[in-house]
């Protein structure tokens, strides 16, 4: 299986996060996307290649263009107010607040294209989510080209981030931009499998009004994980999309049967969409030693996964998302791509 990697990811390093009240070192860091790759070397998955540059137009395809702009801008409006430390968010426009109104301040601007405070902007950080974005399409575009599968090693990820809203270490959703590309050159139906620990709540949203697009997510059930505010079962779509979004929250502990389970039942429903394509959120945060998550998914399970992804026998653009427990991340990933070659 191809891998399309770029360095370019690196230059995203955000320094902490606010976390059980504290702010910590960021989980999401460069160090994740290093073991990945070292793994698909490790076990020879196939080459390895850089993206191509694929400018904007596919990112305002899924984002609205002033939320580009505003990636595009922040950290040189950051620093033009002053500041040189990280750029974060820290007022949000909620309920009654006024969402007709794009302040001019960066601190306001901050806050109005973000849901929460887990997406620090650096020097870097628009090089690096272009990069990923980038990943994403060159895989796109292999998979188009007649490619089985391939692997779009993206960093940082981006199934948090919406149509205008960036949270949850996403700012460019790295997927669903992929997704919109494919049937920009001519899919018709796109399936997006979503196994990251966390909902996909920026996809689904991206998607929720549509039918050329069926997004279905297996995830922490949101009463009790974050994101908190969207992932229910509930949420099955809307107007044209109605019964086009499939959620499987699932609770804490959740082990691989329980899993695997859900996991079929999406197949299930994947292979009476007919898609197709296939994109997968690809997180490996549903791992048991997880420092973030509380699903007790083991290393081989991950196999087991990409096996079963195979049997829908698809076109399968694989895009990287979540995943933690840095030392294990390389093979949790890579177990799921050894899984489907094999499958
Ligand atoms: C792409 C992705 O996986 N983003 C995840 C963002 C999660 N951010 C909030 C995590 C909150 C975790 N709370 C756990 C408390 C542990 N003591
Ligand atoms: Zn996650």
């Amino acid at each position: 299986m191809l891998t399309i990697y770029s360095d370019t990811h690196r230059l995203h390093h955000g320094k902490a996060e606010l976390i059980d009240g504290t702010l910590k070192p960021c989980f999401e860091m460069p160090r994740r996307a290093d073991m990945v790759l070292g793994r698909v070397r490790e076990v020879g998955l196939g080459d390895i290649v850089p993206p191509r540059d694929f400018g904007r137009h596919p990112l305002t395809r899924v984002h609205t263009e002033r939320y580009v702009h505003f990636l595009e801008h922040a950290w040189q409006d950051w620093t033009a107010s002053g500041r040189d430390y990280d750029a974060l968010p820290l007022v949000w426009p909620v309920r009654d607040l006024r969402l007709d109104r794009v302040p001019r301040d960066i601190d306001g601007r901050l806050g109005f294209f973000s849901f929460d405070a887990g997406v620090p902007i650096t020097a870097g950080t628009w090089q690096a989510i272009t990069a990923s974005a980038n990943v994403a399409l060159t895989g796109q575009a292999a998979v188009t080209g007649g490619a089985r599968a391939a692997f779009a090693l993206c960093r940082p990820p981006g199934h948090h981030a919406a149509a205008e809203y960036m949270g949850g270490y996403c700012y460019l959703n790295n997927a669903a931009i992929a997704a919109q590309a494919f049937l920009d050159d001519g899919a018709g139906r796109v399936s997006i499998l979503d196994v990251d620990y966390h909902h996909g709540n920026g996809t689904q949203s991206i998607f929720y009004h549509r039918r050329d697009v069926q997004f279905l997510s297996l995830h922490g059930d949101p009463d009790v994980e974050y994101p908190y505010f969207l992932g229910f079962a509930d949420e099955t779509g809307a107007g044209e999309g109605e019964g086009y979004n499939h959620n499987y929250p699932l609770p804490h502990g959740t082990a691989w049967p329980d899993y695997a389970a859900a996991l079929d039942n999406a197949c299930a429903r994947i292979a009476a969409y007919g898609p197709d394509v296939l994109v997968i959120s690809l997180g490996v945060d549903t791992f048991e030693h997880d420092p973030i998550s509380q699903f007790r998914l083991r290393n081989a399970d991950y196999l087991e996964i990409g096996r079963r992804i195979a049997r829908l026998g698809r076109p399968t653009l694989f895009v990287m998302e979540g995943g933690y427990a840095v030392e294990d991340i390389g093979v949790n990933a890579v177990n799921v791509l050894m899984g489907f070659e094999a499958g």
